[in-house]
């Protein structure tokens, strides 16, 4: 016999929902090398490694015919004029896709193809987020008091792959400009490589 159906709720008044496997953090000393500004990364760490965001994931069988699904929460925040962010990845089995449901805060998802397209969406409560397959996603809030919450979805064998983000970077960065949120070319995406 297989599993039985479940419910959980994630509505409700506390950010985290109310069933998970695992709770990830991501604090800042864990993100070396991922923001544009790294004197101003430096400086911040040396005051404190804060909380950058969070993850709570169901966790399912990693085959085909699972699905993982779980929250997101990334906090408001800076790097310089950097928002806070997440690493951003690939899935390892890179023709699967994933679906997300924004339910707090505002933000963007920056996206981009192994050719090297780029796309940028929005994030606001009630918008829902089809990425197809093949595109490597980092979610980024810009609200400032609240964080950026979302619900994901993706096939359980996805798995993921860092390495091609942490060597490259994404084409585009999201950060607080003279006259606010500004979306720039990213100077420095696939320098290293
Ligand atoms: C997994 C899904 C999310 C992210 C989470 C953290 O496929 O996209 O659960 O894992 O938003 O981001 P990251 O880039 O550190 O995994
Ligand atoms: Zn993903």
């Amino acid at each position: 016999m297989g599993d039985l159906p479940f419910v959980f709720m994630i509505s409700s008044p506390q950010i985290a929902p109310t069933r998970f496997d695992n709770h990830i953090t991501r604090t800042l000393g864990s993100l070396r090398g991922h923001f544009l500004d790294e004197n101003a990364y430096a400086r911040m760490l040396a005051k404190g490694d804060v909380l950058v965001y969070e993850v709570y994931e169901v966790h399912r069988p990693e085959v085909p015919g699972e699905l993982q699904v779980g929250m997101s929460i990334v906090h408001p925040g800076k790097v310089g004029s950097e928002f806070f962010m997440t690493k951003g990845h690939f899935h390892q089995v890179l023709d699967t896709g994933e679906l997300y449901y924004c339910l707090r805060g505002e933000g963007f998802m920056v996206m981009q193809t192994p050719e090297g397209e780029v796309a940028v969406e929005a994030l606001a409560p009630g918008r829902v987020l089809y990425i197809p397959p093949r595109w490597a996603h980092r979610s980024v809030c810009t609200s400032r008091q609240e964080a950026l919450a979302t619900f994901f979805v993706y096939p359980g064998h996805a798995g993921h792959d860092y390495g091609t983000i942490e060597q490259d970077g994404f084409p585009k960065l999201v950060m607080e400009g003279a006259g606010g949120i500004e979306i720039i070319d990213n100077p420095r995406w696939r320098k290293d490589r």
